[in-house]
C-alpha cells in the first residue's frame, strides 16, 4: 500500500515535470521537485508541494542547489596554496554596523549562496534559518514565499540581486545607487542570472550517479525529517534525472558539459586577465558567479569544470579573498 502510494506520487511528479517541461497546466501543481527545495514529503496534504509546477522556473531553471563537500573537491581546489593571499575588504562604513542579520534559506540555493558570498565577503556576521521546503513555516510570517529573504535588524529584504544591491549601499552609502554596479557589471550579474544558473541544473543532474550525489548534498543540508531526507534522496534524483533533460531542451542545451565549459571560459575570457572584474578585488558580478558556483564545486560537475577549463585560478583566487565565513550561530 505504502509503496503504491509512493509509486502513484512518483508518476505525479512525472505528470507535474511533463506539465512544466511542455508548458502545459497541470492539474498537479502542488508537486514538487526542487533542486535546493526537494523534499519528500509524500503524505503531505495538498498544499503542500514536491514539485509545484508555478515555482518550476524557480527550481529547476537553476537547480544548481546541490554540492557535496568532499576531500577530492577541496584538493583540486586548493592550489589556494600556491596563490598570494588576498585581503579581504574592509568594511567601510561605520553606518553599518547591524545588531542582527538573519537569512532565510535553502542551503544550496544558488540566489541564497549569491547573498552568502556578499556577506562572507563583507565579514557581516549573519544567522542562518534554514526553510523547510515542504511548508516552509519558517517563513509562515512572510508574504513574500521565496528564499532568500534577509532580516537587517527587522528590515526584510527579498531577492537575492535586490539583497545585495540594498546591502552595498548600506556598507557604501557614498556610491551613489546606479553606479553599485557600472555596465560590465551589470552585464554580467544579469549573466548570472540568466546563463549561468540555468546551465547548472542539466549538469549536476547528468547522469544518475550525479544526481543522487546532488541530491546527497541537499538532503543532507536542508531542512528535512529523517523519512523526507530518505526519500527525497531518491525519488528527488531520478525525477530531476528526467527533468534536466527536459531542462535541456527549453534552454537549447544539446551538450551539457560543454555548456558548463563555455560558460566558464566565457567568465574567464571576461575577467581579460584582470584579477577580477572587479579589477584587483572581487566586484558584486565575481561575487554573484562565485555564489552560484561555491555550492557545486565539490561536485563531479564542479571538479570536471576546474579540469577541463581556466576557472580554477580565478576559482581560488576567490575562495581565498572571500575567506571563511561570517555565518554566525543562531
Ligand atoms: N529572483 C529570486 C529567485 C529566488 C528563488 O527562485 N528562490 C527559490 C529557491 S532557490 C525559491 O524560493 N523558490 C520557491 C519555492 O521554493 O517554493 C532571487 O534572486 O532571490
Amino acid at each position: 500500500m505504502a509503496t503504491m502510494n509512493r509509486i502513484s506520487r512518483i508518476a505525479a511528479i512525472t505528470r507535474a515535470v511533463e506539465g512544466f517541461v511542455t508548458g502545459k497546466p497541470t492539474p498537479q501543481r502542488h508537486v514538487q521537485v526542487a533542486l535546493y527545495s526537494v523534499s519528500s514529503n509524500f503524505n503531505s496534504s495538498p498544499k503542500s508541494h514536491w514539485f509545484s509546477s508555478d515555482r518550476l522556473t524557480d527550481h529547476l531553471g537553476h537547480s544548481n542547489c546541490a554540492a557535496a563537500h568532499g576531500m577530492a573537491g577541496t584538493m583540486l581546489f586548493s592550489v589556494a596554496a600556491a596563490q598570494e593571499v588576498h585581503a579581504k575588504e574592509p568594511r567601510q562604513s561605520k553606518e553599518f554596523m547591524p545588531n542582527e542579520v538573519v537569512l532565510y534559506q535553502y542551503e544550496a540555493c544558488p540566489f541564497c549562496n549569491k547573498v552568502k558570498a556578499f556577506l562572507d565577503y563583507y565579514d557581516v556576521p549573519y544567522k542562518v534559518v534554514e526553510v523547510n521546503p515542504i511548508n516552509k513555516k519558517e517563513i509562515k510570517w512572510s508574504d513574500y514565499k521565496k528564499v532568500p529573504i534577509l532580516m537587517v535588524d527587522g528590515e526584510k529584504m527579498v531577492d537575492s540581486s535586490d539583497i545585495v544591491d540594498k546591502l552595498f549601499q548600506k556598507i557604501h552609502p557614498e556610491i551613489p545607487v546606479d553606479s553599485v554596479s557600472n555596465d560590465e557589471g551589470r552585464k554580467w550579474r544579469g549573466w548570472v542570472d540568466n546563463h549561468l544558473v540555468h546551465v547548472l541544473s542539466p549538469n549536476i543532474y547528468r547522469t544518475t550517479s550525479e544526481a543522487i550525489e546532488s541530491f546527497d548534498y541537499i538532503t543532507s543540508h536542508g531542512n528535512f525529517s529523517f523519512t523526507e531526507r530518505i526519500i527525497a534522496k531518491y525519488a528527488g534524483a531520478a525525477a530531476m534525472y528526467f527533468v534536466s533533460k527536459k531542462l535541456k531542451k527549453k534552454h537549447n542545451i544539446t551538450d551539457e558539459r560543454g555548456a558548463l565549459y563555455e560558460a566558464a571560459e566565457t567568465w574567464v575570457d571576461a575577467l581579460k586577465g584582470r584579477e577580477f572584474l572587479g579589477g584587483s578585488k572581487p566586484d558584486l558580478a565575481d561575487l554573484a558567479v562565485f555564489g552560484v558556483l561555491r555550492p557545486i564545486r565539490h561536485l563531479k560537475s564542479g571538479r570536471d569544470m576546474v579540469e577541463n577549463t581556466r576557472i580554477g585560478e580565478w576559482y581560488t583566487r576567490m575562495e581565498s579573498t572571500v575567506g571563511v565565513s561570517s555565518r554566525v550561530m543562531a
